[in-house]
């Protein structure tokens, strides 16, 4: 191999973000830390690998090799979960998600799903969005009461429009989705059932969440939020909608595989089979609970009361009406708390705005950290909104956050 000279300036890049990572806290509800070998395997000699087809029928030779670690992955991932069949190619939840709409629907069909503003995911019918703009989708949305995902309105809209597929799963929504009055639905109006995982795949991994997979015609999730994989996606279905599945996210919408990445999840899927991943699953719902509780004994009011997973939604409206959830996550940044900004229940702010905080537990968790910490991060979190823009207090948060960070580094040395 040509020698070419060593990239300063992006590895220095790298050092910086890896540093970010380490020193700052990480809260951000899709994200989390994975481990060295689902890293050796990203950065593997399998991308250089062109690989389209599937394991068996390729349409490049020599894939003898890479066939046996995507077989391994669809293996692993089928076990872990229960599953008839697995696809692993899905470079990302998105594009799991339209390949299920694409194999298994047709352009314009009705689809119920979860309102945006309300926990839903962008591929769940936003009308910026492909899945909004090739398919008919109705939304459903959560009591205003309870702020709990509202079934009355589930059957009544699935019994009035008589929709294709019912879609459960969410981006933010901090309770247990439970699959079963979903699929009891879907039948009663003969409707495929999608249960996108996407946020709670480790938890149903870990034993702490119930599994949509013998409730659901198909399932996907991605693989590096709570199950701690590479950054990627996955889809698993009933035997019967295997080649459908298939078919869509090759040829239908995607060419060579991510045969590395491919590598990484089977790395993720072997150790999310292991008894202390269980345990870490279990550790995040306390985590995040603790969190909670925390967080309301600083006066902030939780969407829905609180939490049964990984994430929880701060609605800053109580608080101080004056905070956006935007001008919140700046202060909250530059303070070295990092999360996002997210709508509440009938926001009255827009999405690049809103009125809410979202924050997730599954990286600090992976880091170590326990409901201690949790406690120190909630008081953390108010002094910084408590004094709104004060510089002088943001950078002595900044420094007690870097002392906390360096007491549980992601990757020691
Ligand atoms: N962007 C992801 C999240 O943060 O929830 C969903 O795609």
């Amino acid at each position: 191999m040509p020698e070419s000279p060593h990239d300063h300036e992006l590895f220095d890049i790298i050092e910086r973000e890896v540093e970010r990572q380490s020193t700052t806290l990480q809260l951000i509800a899709s994200e989390n830390f994975t481990s060295p070998a689902v890293m050796a395997a990203t950065g593997s000699a399998l991308t250089n690998k062109y690989s389209e087809g599937y394991p068996g029928k390729r349409y490049y030779g020599g894939n003898h090799v890479i066939d046996q670690s995507e077989e391994l992955a669809r293996n692993r991932v089928k076990a872990l979960f229960g599953a008839e069949h697995a696809n692993v190619q899905p470079h990302s939840g998105a594009s799991a998600n339209m390949a299920v709409y694409m194999g298994l629907l047709q352009p314009g069909d009705t689809i119920l799903g979860m309102r945006l503003d309300q926990g839903g995911h962008l591929t769940h019918g936003s009308p910026v969005n492909a899945s909004g703009k090739l398919y008919r989708f109705v939304s459903y949305g959560v009591t205003p009461s309870d702020e709990r995902i509202d079934f009355d309105q589930v059957a009544e809209l699935a019994h009035r429009e008589r929709p294709k597929m019912i879609v459960a799963g969410a981006t933010a929504y901090p309770r247990i989705i439970d699959p079963e009055p979903f699929a009891r639905i879907a039948q009663e109006v003969g409707a495929l059932f999608l249960f996108d995982a996407a946020h709670i795949a480790g938890l149903i991994a870990g034993g702490v969440h119930p599994s949509p997979v013998p409730h659901a015609d198909v399932v996907t999730f991605t693989t590096h939020k709570t199950l701690r994989g590479p950054r990627g996606g996955c889809i698993l279905s009933r035997a019967e909608h295997a080649d459908a599945v298939d078919k869509a996210v090759f040829p239908g919408l995607q060419g060579g595989p991510l045969e590395h990445v491919i590598a990484a999840k089977a790395v993720a899927f072997f150790e999310a089979a292991q008894p202390a991943f269980a345990d870490y699953a279990a550790a995040v719902v306390r985590n995040c609970q603790a969190l909670a509780e925390a967080l309301a004994g600083e006066g902030f009011r939780l969407v829905s009361g609180g939490t049964d997973n990984h994430l929880l939604l701060v609605d800053l409206r109580s608080w101080n009406s004056d905070i956006s959830g935007k001008k919140a996550r700046l202060a909250l940044d530059r303070a070295g708390i990092t999360l996002n900004e997210n709508t509440v229940p009938d926001d009255p702010r827009p999405p690049y705005i809103t009125s809410g905080l979202r924050i997730g537990t599954a990286a600090v968790t992976t880091a170590g950290m326990r409901e201690q910490e949790m406690r120190t991060i909630a008081g953390l979190i108010s002094r910084v909104l408590g004094s709104l823009g004060d510089a002088d207090e943001e950078r002595a948060v900044r420094d007690e956050v870097n002392a906390l960070c360096s007491k549980f580094p992601p990757y020691p040395a």
